[in-house]
C-alpha cells in the first residue's frame, strides 16, 4: 500500500514541478490585452476555445452517431466557449487521458479541464491550476460481478480492484481500506476500454471509478446490464469540477460566472426554449442576466450577451443535466438546484 501510494505522489509532484516553468512560459508569451485575460485574448486570436475533455465517457464526453461530442463536460465546454467568444459552435475538444489532463493545461494545450477532475487540495495547492466550478457531484462507488454474490464493499478483504492510475479514485480507495483496516491489490490501467474489459474478463473482482461513470457503463451493458452490480458504499467525495490555470483571474471569473448564470437560469425558470420571452422582464435579477442592464459582461471582459447567449445556445443548468444524463437512469438528487434540496446555489449577478 506504501507503494502504491509513493508511485501517485511522484507522479504528481513531477506534474507539478513541470507545471512552474510551463505556466510561467505561456504567462509571459500572452500579453493581455482589451479583456485583461490572456486566455480569453488568445481564444479571440484562434477563433476557439480549446476544451480537454475525456470523449469516452457516456453522459460526460462521447461523440454520437454523428461525430458531435456529448456530454454534461461537452455542454460544459461549450458554455464556456458561449460566453467567451458568443458561439458554442466555437468550442474544440481535445482529448485527455486521466494520466495527461493536468499538463495539457499546464503547458496551454488547452484553455480549459472539463473532464470529471475531482477538486482537491492537492490539485490546487499543487499544480499551479484551479477549480472553476463543480458541474457534477460524485463519489468513488465499485462495481462489481452478481455472480461473486458480493453485496458489500466490506466483503472486499483481499480484493484485486481496477483503477485508473492518476486518479483521485487510487487515493480513495486506499483510505477506505486502510480506514477498515482491510487489504487489496490495485490492477493500474490507464485505457478506458481495457480496464472496462479487464473487469468483464474476470481480472480483478472490482471496477472502480466515480459512480456516475460505473452506472454508464452498467447502463451501456444493455441486457448485461443485470450482470453487474453497484455496492451501497460511496467511500469518497468526488467534486468533479472545471480547470483553468492559475494566474489568469479573468478566465476564472468568466469560467465560474458561466455556471452560475446555467443556474441562476434555472432558479429562474429560463431555458433555451423561452429565454427569448423574458427580454422585456421587469425582474432586476433576469434583466442583468440577459445584458438588458448593469454591464456584467462588460465586467468580465466580454459581450453583455455572455448570458443569452450560454443559455440560448447550451441551456440552464437542469437541461445540461437532463440531456446528458438523465438518459442514463442517474437521479439528479444533490446535483439539483439548492432550492430542490441540491447543493448548485447562484451566488447574486450584481
Ligand atoms: N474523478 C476522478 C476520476 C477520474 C476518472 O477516472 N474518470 C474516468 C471515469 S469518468 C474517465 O475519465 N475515464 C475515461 C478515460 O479515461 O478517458 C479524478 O479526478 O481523478
Amino acid at each position: 500500500m506504501t507503494v502504491f501510494n509513493r508511485t501517485w505522489a511522484s507522479r504528481c509532484l513531477a506534474s507539478g514541478l513541470l507545471a512552474g516553468g510551463l505556466v510561467a512560459a505561456s504567462m509571459s508569451q500572452a500579453h493581455a490585452q482589451g479583456s485583461g485575460s490572456p486566455t480569453l485574448e488568445s481564444s479571440r486570436a484562434k477563433g476557439q476555445v480549446l476544451c480537454g475533455i475525456s470523449g469516452q465517457v457516456p453522459g460526460f464526453s462521447l461523440p454520437d452517431s454523428q461525430g458531435v461530442m456529448r456530454g454534461i463536460d461537452a455542454d460544459s465546454c461549450r458554455a464556456v466557449t458561449a460566453a467567451a467568444l458568443g458561439d458554442a459552435n466555437k468550442v474544440k475538444f481535445v482529448p485527455t487521458t486521466t494520466q495527461n489532463r493536468f499538463t495539457a493545461l499546464q503547458s496551454g494545450e488547452i484553455d480549459v479541464l472539463s473532464r470529471s477532475t475531482t477538486w482537491t487540495l492537492g490539485r490546487e495547492a499543487n499544480l499551479g491550476l484551479e477549480f472553476a466550478w463543480v458541474n457534477y457531484y460524485d463519489g468513488t462507488g465499485f462495481l462489481v460481478k452478481k455472480s461473486s454474490g458480493v453485496k458489500s464493499a466490506k466483503e472486499m478483504d483481499g480484493a484485486t480492484i481496477c483503477v485508473q492510475p492518476g486518479t483521485s479514485t487510487e487515493l480513495a480507495i486506499n483510505d477506505y481500506y486502510r480506514l477498515n483496516n482491510m487489504k487489496f491489490t490495485p490492477i493500474l490501467i490507464q485505457d478506458l476500454s481495457e480496464i472496462q474489459g479487464a473487469f468483464l474478463s474476470g481480472r480483478c473482482d472490482a471496477y472502480s471509478t466515480d459512480a456516475s461513470a460505473l452506472a454508464t457503463f452498467r447502463y451501456s451493458q444493455g441486457p448485461k446490464a443485470d450482470d453487474l452490480v453497484l455496492l451501497p458504499e460511496i467511500i469518497s467525495k468526488e467534486p468533479l469540477g472545471v480547470m483553468v490555470r492559475k494566474g489568469d483571474d479573468k478566465w476564472f471569473d468568466l469560467v465560474r460566472w458561466t455556471f452560475i448564470a446555467m443556474i441562476t437560469a434555472e432558479e429562474k425558470g429560463i431555458t433555451s426554449q423561452n429565454v427569448d420571452t423574458f427580454m422585456n422582464s421587469t425582474d432586476p435579477d433576469i434583466r442583468r442576466l440577459l445584458g438588458l442592464e448593469g454591464d456584467m459582461g462588460k465586467a468580465l471582459g466580454v459581450d453583455n450577451k455572455w448570458a443569452y447567449n450560454v443559455i440560448k445556445q447550451v441551456g440552464n443548468f437542469g437541461e445540461m443535466w437532463d440531456r446528458n444524463i438523465t438518459p442514463m437512469g442517474v437521479p439528479r438528487g444533490i446535483n439539483n438546484i439548492w432550492t430542490k434540496g441540491g447543493l448548485q446555489y447562484a451566488p447574486p449577478i450584481r
